[in-house]
Parts: C-alpha cells; sequence; structure tokens
C-alpha cells in the first residue's frame, strides 16, 4: 500500500495563459484575467491549476522559452499579480502549480548570452557546445523535435551548440554543478512564493551522456532520444532536486516525459523513489499518428484499451498515474477521440471524461475541454502560429506529399487547436478580449462556449462538475483514487468498460466510443446508477443498449 497525499484525489485544470481571458483589451491573456475568472476554475471543483509558462521570455515557443526565471512576461503582467494570483487561488483551496522549462533556456537568457561570448566565459560550459567533426558538419546526427538537426553552428566560437528544441531553445548542461545549483534557487525562489508544485518540462530529457553517441534508431521519434531520454543521469539529477529542494516543502510534481514505458513511470513516480509525484506518459497521444513523420494512423480503440490499462496495473500502489486526453501540445479532445458535430458533441464529449476520470491517478482538464470546445478548420500555412506546424508543414512537403496534405495533417494534429482563445460568451471574441486576439478564435464560439454551458444543466461542464465531485465524495472517493482496476473484454474493439474495487465497494464503468447503438452484458447487479450521459437509467446488465456514445457509471454487486 502507499500512503496517501493531498493531492491523490485532486483535479488539474490546465492553463495557458495567453489564451484564456485578456484583461487590457492588448488581444494576449494576462494574469488579471485569470484572476478574473478563479471563481469559475473553483466552480468546476478542481483543486490545482496548471499555470504554463508565464516567465519573461521572447515567446519563441510561447514562453517554453525563458529568458528570466525570476520575471513575469510584461504581457502577463507583473510579480505583484502573480502573487495576487497565488493568494486569491489559495483562498479558495486552488493551488498553484508553475510550469518549470529547465531543460532548456532561451536564447536570449544572460547565462547563454555570456556563454556564446567566449570558449573562455566562465558560463561556456552551462550549455553544451561541441567542436564540428573534421569536416566541419554537426558532433552528431541527432534530431531536434522543431528542426532537422539539434546542433547550431556560432560564428563566433566556430562551435556547435545542442538544442533539442529550437534554436533559441538551447538545452542547459545538467552536467555542471553549477546549473544545477543555479536551477534550485529557481525552485526555492517560487515555493517560497506558496506554489503548490511544478509541471517540470521535459525532464526526462535532462540527462545527456557525456559521450554523445550517435542515434542508431531513425523515424521512430526525434533521434537520439535512446540516449538522452529517461536515462539514469535524469533519475539521479532528480533525486538531488528531490534532496535539495522538494523534500522541504509538502508539494506535487508532474514530469512530463515522452518515451516512457510504465517500468519507467515507476521509477519516477514510485514514493520510495524521492524523484517525482507522477508524470505524463504520451503512449496514447501516438495511437492516431506517428508524430515525427508526420503521419495519421487510424484510432484503434482496444489499443487505447491496452494502454491505459496497462499504466493502472502496472503503476498500481507502485507509483502513480496522471490521466489526460489533452494539453496544450494536442488537439482538442472531443474531435479527435470522440465526435464535434451538433449530434454528438456533448454526449460524446462527457463519455470522453467519464473513461479518464473513473481511473485511479490525477485527472487533468485542460481549459475548454469541460465546454467541448473543438478543433478550428484551417485552410492556409499562413493561419498557424506554432513553430511545430510550421516544421511538420515542411516535412511533409519534404516527403512529397501535397499542400493539401499537409494542411489535413495540420487540421487534425497541430498544437494551435488547443491554443484558439478560451469562448466565454456569444459576444465579439467570445468575451475573450475587447481587442485584436493574438490567435483568431475558433467559429463556433457564438454557440460553444461558457455562459452556454453554465446556464443548462445538461452540458458538458455540469457533467464534468459532477465528476469531479464523485472523486472528492465520501461515498466513492476512495474507490475511484484507490480502488484496484481491472478492464473487462479487451477484445471489445467499441466498448470500453472496467470495474474499481475497494472494500465493499464495486463500480462498473462503460463507455460506448462508437457513433451506433450496441448490445452487451456485463456480469453484476446494479447497487445504484450514479451517473450517465443520457436521461434513461437502466436496471439490469444483461442486455444492456448502449446509444451512440452512451456512458454509464454504477455501483454493482
Ligand atoms: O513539449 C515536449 C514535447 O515533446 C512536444 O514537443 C511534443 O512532442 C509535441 O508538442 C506534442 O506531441 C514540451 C511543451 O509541452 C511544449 O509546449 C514545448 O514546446 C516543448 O516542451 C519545449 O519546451
Ligand atoms: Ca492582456
Amino acid at each position: 500500500t502507499i500512503t496517501k497525499k493531498w493531492w491523490h484525489n485532486c483535479v488539474v485544470y490546465q492553463i495557458y495563459p495567453r489564451s484564456f481571458k485578456d484583461s487590457n483589451g492588448d488581444g494576449i491573456g494576462d494574469i488579471q484575467g485569470i484572476i478574473s475568472k478563479l471563481d469559475y476554475i473553483q466552480s468546476l471543483g478542481v483543486n490545482v491549476i496548471w499555470l504554463s509558462p508565464v516567465n519573461q521570455s521572447p515567446m519563441d515557443d510561447n514562453g517554453y522559452d525563458i529568458s528570466d526565471y525570476y520575471n513575469i512576461a510584461p504581457e502577463f503582467g507583473s510579480m505583484d499579480d502573480m502573487e495576487l494570483l497565488i493568494t486569491e487561488s489559495n483562498k479558495r483551496n486552488i493551488k498553484i502549480l508553475m510550469d518549470l522549462v529547465i531543460n532548456h533556456t532561451s536564447d536570449e537568457h544572460p547565462w547563454f548570452i555570456e556563454s556564446k561570448s567566449s570558449v573562455n566565459n566562465p558560463k561556456r560550459d552551462w550549455y553544451i557546445w561541441k567542436e564540428p567533426k573534421p569536416d566541419g558538419s554537426e558532433p552528431n546526427n541527432w534530431e531536434s523535435f522543431f528542426t532537422p538537426k539539434a546542433w547550431e553552428f556560432d560564428d563566433l566560437t566556430q562551435q556547435f551548440y545542442l538544442h533539442l528544441f529550437s534554436k533559441k531553445q538551447p538545452d542547459l548542461n545538467w552536467a555542471n554543478p553549477e546549473v544545477r545549483e543555479a536551477i534550485h534557487a529557481v525552485l526555492h525562489f517560487w515555493l517560497k512564493k506558496g506554489i503548490g508544485g511544478f509541471r517540470m518540462d521535459v525532464i526526462n530529457m535532462i540527462g545527456k551522456p557525456d559521450d554523445f553517441p550517435d542515434a542508431t534508431i531513425f523515424d521512430e521519434g526525434v533521434s537520439g532520444w535512446e540516449h538522452w531520454a529517461n536515462n539514469l543521469l535524469c533519475h539521479q539529477y532528480l533525486r538531488e532536486i528531490n534532496d535539495k529542494v522538494l523534500s522541504h516543502y509538502d508539494v506535487m510534481t508532474v514530469a512530463e516525459t515522452p518515451f516512457t514505458s510504465t517500468l519507467d513511470g515507476r521509477y519516477y513516480s514510485h514514493p520510495a523513489r524521492n524523484e517525482v509525484s507522477m508524470i505524463f506518459h504520451f503512449e496514447h497521444m501516438s495511437i492516431d499518428r506517428e508524430e515525427h513523420n508526420a503521419v495519421r494512423k487510424p484510432f484503434d480503440l482496444r489499443e487505447y484499451k491496452e494502454i491505459m490499462s496497462r499504466w493502472q496495473k502496472d503503476l498500481y500502489q507502485k507509483g502513480w498515474n496522471s490521466l489526460y486526453w489533452s494539453n496544450h501540445d494536442q488537439p482538442r479532445t472531443v474531435s479527435r477521440f470522440g465526435c464535434d458535430n451538433e449530434q454528438y458533441r456533448t454526449i460524446s464529449a462527457k463519455m470522453l471524461g467519464t473513461i479518464t476520470h473513473m481511473m485511479s491517478g490525477t485527472p487533468y482538464v485542460y481549459q475548454g475541454e469541460e465546454l467541448g470546445m473543438t478543433n478550428k478548420v484551417f485552410t492556409d500555412i499562413e493561419q498557424f502560429n506554432d513553430l511545430m506546424a510550421k516544421f511538420h508543414y515542411q516535412k511533409i512537403l519534404a516527403s512529397g506529399r501535397s499542400e493539401k496534405q499537409a494542411i489535413d495533417f495540420l487540421n487534425y494534429f497541430s498544437r494551435d487547436h488547443a491554443r484558439l482563445p478560451m469562448q466565454w460568451d456569444n459576444t465579439a471574441n467570445g468575451g475573450f478580449t475587447t481587442g485584436k486576439p493574438w490567435l483568431a478564435l475558433n467559429n463556433n464560439f457564438a454557440t460553444v462556449n461558457v455562459q452556454a454551458e453554465i446556464n443548462n444543466k445538461d452540458s458538458i461542464f455540469n457533467y464534468y462538475q459532477r465528476l469531479i465531485t464523485l472523486r472528492k465524495s465520501n461515498k466513492y472517493g476512495e474507490v475511484i483514487t484507490y480502488g484496484d482496476y481491472q478492464a473487462l473484454d479487451v477484445n471489445d474493439a467499441e466498448v470500453f468498460a472496467y470495474r474499481r474495487c475497494y472494500h465493499e465497494y464495486t463500480l462498473l464503468i462503460i463507455c460506448n466510443f462508437s457513433d451506433h447503438t450496441l448490445q452487451r452484458n456485463y456480469a453484476g447487479e446494479i447497487k445504484e446508477f450514479i451517473l450517465g450521459n443520457y436521461a434513461n437509467v437502466p436496471t439490469c446488465l444483461e442486455d444492456l443498449t448502449l446509444k451512440p456514445y452512451q456512458a454509464f457509471i454504477f455501483e454493482i454487486r
């Protein structure tokens, strides 16, 4: 068994500040905007907010390129605003998780400016500089997430620096103890301000082996990952962070970790290893695409069931899961995994919420998911903002595919879908801004918006509220949070059903992922109908009719 922690039955709401709420009409969401919506966030029932980066940044990657860890980006507000956000959130029993982007900094961070100024600069070794090969080429064959190669040549000193992301995001050299100390100080600074913890950006990539070997795995992800993802150095640096910083506070941490197996997941989140509270794995984010090759694949529910069930089983009492369908890097949940047409948008969004919120772990709700916000239809590459969209576009054209195929791919997967402004009401620009929004809204804001959702008792918002309430309820809270998980009918390609058991309680969750009516049989007797996304209440599990995208939560005996 595991010791209970405050974050075990929490639900996290993710805010992408740029797109949440603009308070001053400059078209960019900001901290005062978030403060003005704290009552709304509280009404959903969540107790943690993960705030995407608000630090000073030239915004090459919308804040994931920090140029000052100790200041707030002026477009988002001031340090006073940030402190007010923390106080006002805490008043509502909501903790703030800051986004900690420490694998890399901005190239405009003073550390990097010094580092690149000369080979003898004291900060030279704070980043990863290498001599070219004798033929002048890159030190090795690693790729980057946002450019073809992970190395950028610097004319001044005639060396390359490493950047796993854009060339404006140079990787810090974690092998240097001065770097680690400087980062530890950043963590202390923010924790002393009373935040609840951190979401740690690509933290599983901070360890770089000092011989920088060539990649040997190609086309299965950014080449080089077998060397820089999840290695022993990374675990060691995390334990050091825990020892020097985190263990002195009562915080939760979630590590963003692409390329991880459930065994890695245990290494990161087993409480006795003193690393992090939980991780984000990406296995289910790869079901319907090869991101690296910018290729779409058909979604197979059996694969989703297998992945989620394996994580539930393998981490049970050996670690902790985080549960999510989406974030600021992913398409909109209902468009990607449900059905976003008029007929099924609301029903399927509720069904998708049911599946994740009834599992063991900590659920994350990405802003607008509670409204069933959808992907937008883009028609031209100029309409995209994200640097990754532009990179994928080039990649698709270079692979011989047409411009139309490129736009089609981005209409499924661009990170911009999640970054369109939040839809608050049906007034101009959805109530997001009184000015010109930095990214144009989705056309459907007149019907899909917060105002419409909170006024309708059958809305997605109200359903999410109920799901969140269940996790905190006296009656079912423990079985949802700590219950054993058992998948049913693993080969059923249309229905995802599972049980949760804890002491005298057994829950049965049934979700129809298809757009047609099905008949199914399940063992057990209904003790109580807890929640569903249609009005009908079945009395028996034999010959059970499942309408399109129908979801049920039962207590059974
Ligand atoms: O994302 C890391 C990451 O792996 C993503 O690039 C991912 O491959 C893709 O976006 C979605 O599948 C984190 C942040 O969440 C992202 O916003 C940043 O751009 C990136 O790190 C660099 O900091
Ligand atoms: Ca603003």
